[in-house]
């Protein structure tokens, strides 16, 4: 499903270019389900001023939920949840030092009154993020509820037609 002339509606963001391999997963989902999305590098320890002023404009140039990965100290999702009403999903992006659970720490244990939506570590995370992201828009579009629906309804289909786990 083309999505090139469409107004984006997810934002998704992260800390640094590095994080792209990573976080392109949320991106390929999204275009999979036909959800228009703008990708950013918004770093909260590098560019606090572009992150204020993206979470800030975001809700009023017609984004619905941001996606947000960040590495290590991972303030990113968190901080961009305490200036947006839009809801956050975080993903934390596996680090080098500790494997990504420094990120997952700082991404999940965010203070009751601010929410993320905090996803698994790494790939997983980011496609599971597209794919949540997805789902909060099918919520008002009945074409990406149809993708979602399509979606699963695939991946049920390939499992039971290829049941057996042993090497072809
Ligand atoms: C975080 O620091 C980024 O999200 C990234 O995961 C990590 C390392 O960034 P680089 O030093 O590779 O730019 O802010």
């Amino acid at each position: 499903m083309s999505t090139s002339n469409q107004a984006p509606r997810v934002g998704v963001i992260m800390g640094s270019k590095s994080d792209w391999p990573i976080m392109e997963h949320a991106v390929t989902m999204l275009e999979r389900l036909g959800v228009a999305c703008e990708t950013r590098v918004v770093s909260a320890h590098r560019t606090p001023d572009l992150l204020f002023d993206y979470a800030k404009s975001a809700a009023e140039r017609g984004i619905q939920v941001i996606v947000a990965g960040a590495g290590g100290a991972a303030h990113l999702p968190g901080m961009v949840a305490a200036q947006t009403p839009l809801p956050v999903l975080g993903v934390p992006v596996e680090s080098k030092a500790l494997k990504g659970l420094d990120s997952l720490l700082s991404i999940v244990q965010m203070p009751g009154g601010v929410a993320v939506g905090t996803l698994a570590i790494g790939k997983a995370g980011a496609t599971n993020a597209g794919l949540l992201a997805a789902q909060i828009v099918a919520l008002q579009d009945a074409e990406v509820r149809a993708a979602v629906e399509a979606f699963r309804a695939e991946q049920t289909r390939n499992v039971l037609d290829d049941p057996d786990p042993r090497p072809q």
